[in-house]
């Protein structure tokens, strides 16, 4: 089973080793922290810092219980896990454009994540800078999409029963496409949100390719399920609403999670992920919004709850909050529809 927490990057390193469980990766928003051993899976990402205190933002950490064996095939760092392999790409754009970065980046990792064992996909994050910007006439998330779905149907996987949970952010600087992401042995289980239409059916009014990517993944796990989370937005049907007004997109953004953790419930049993409990991962576009969308979740989800910021930008130029999930399920739950 993989565990997740958001360390800094100084405390990162020691609360890793100290808890006992084996490094399986690490991404820093920016900073990593030093010393990580040159085996582990680890990108920096270039988001600008919304956190207080000494260090430079904030890093999300992959752990396990179980033995974890660490490769780089083909220029993809991974390492392996029981009935998981945690992965990262980073492909420099070089002149070639989002485009091309993504059809590479995703081709390759299809090739490589065949030969370890583990096809499926339950995640997916991709990180890249200017993303709202216009390449060659069209957006850059836009050219990205068009990247990302000729991998899939290269290697086939349009029409997959499993669509992988995913999220696409922005920076103002790198030249380089991040991908981290969670490849499994077993399939999982996509779920999608009734409120908001699949995402792979957008209307082309969003762009000529619609983005490929279910609302979340249930993966069933030796030790219980793991509930991953896209980014999810203020999207009702396929229309951003609130423009303007990022204290309703996040209330808009929590009705949306909760009809996802709905969704899973239905599938893995209630109170298999109870929202509480889940860890959070928020991007904000303007560093002056993340006070304002802390207030909202602790209003909704309680004062501790567990929730990272990150300055990003969103997919849609009106979007001005993405929030993600990552939960997991102790005990097995025996619920309908899950293999
Ligand atoms: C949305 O719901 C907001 O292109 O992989 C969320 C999650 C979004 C994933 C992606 C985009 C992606 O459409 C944007």
């Amino acid at each position: 089973m993989l565990k997740l927490d958001y360390l800094t990057p100084e405390s990162a390193l020691d609360a890793a080793q100290d808890a006992g469980p084996s490094l399986v990766g690490v991404i820093g928003f920016p900073d990593l922290p030093g010393e990580l051993p040159e085996s582990v899976p680890r990108a920096s990402v270039p988001a600008e810092d919304l956190q207080a205190g000494a260090g430079r933002g904030i890093c999300e950490v992959w752990t396990s219980r179980e033995p974890v064996v660490t490769a780089v095939d083909g220029g993809i760092r991974l390492a392996a896990t029981g009935d998981f392999l945690f992965g990262v790409h980073t492909v420099a754009e070089r002149g070639a454009g989002i485009r091309a970065a993504a059809e590479r980046a995703y081709r390759e990792i299809f090739a490589t994540i065949g030969r370890h064992g583990a096809p499926h996909v339950a995640r997916f994050w991709n990180y890249f800078a200017r993303i709202n910007d216009d390449e060659a006439g069209l957006e850059r998330y836009r050219q990205f999409n068009l990247g990302r779905a000729a991998a899939f149907e290269a290697a086939g996987r349009i029409g997959d029963v499993a669509i992988p949970a995913a999220c696409a952010l922005g920076f103002t600087r790198g030249e380089h496409l991040t991908v981290s992401f969670v490849a499994t042995r077993r399939a999982g289980t996509s779920l999608e949100n009734p409120r908001q239409v699949n995402a792979y059916r957008y209307p082309s009014q969003y762009g000529p390719q619609s983005p490929l990517f279910s609302r979340a993944v249930i993966q069933p796990a030796a030790e219980g399920h793991l509930l991953l989370v896209s980014g999810t937005a203020s999207i009702v049907g396929h229309a951003t609403l609130h423009e303007g007004d990022v204290a309703a997109q996040t209330r808009e953004t929590l009705a949306n999670l909760r009809a996802v953790f709905g969704e899973a419930e239905r599938q893995a049993g209630a109170g298999a992920f109870p929202m509480r409990e889940a860890s959070y991962k928020v991007y904000v576009r303007h560093p002056a919004d993340a006070s304002i969308v802390r207030r909202e979740l602790r209003a909704a989800l309680g004062p501790d709850i567990d929730a990272h910021f990150i300055r990003a930008d969103i997919c849609r130029r009106d979007l001005l909050v993405e929030i993600e999930a990552v939960a997991s399920s102790a005990v097995p739950a025996a619920g309908p529809g899950l293999p």
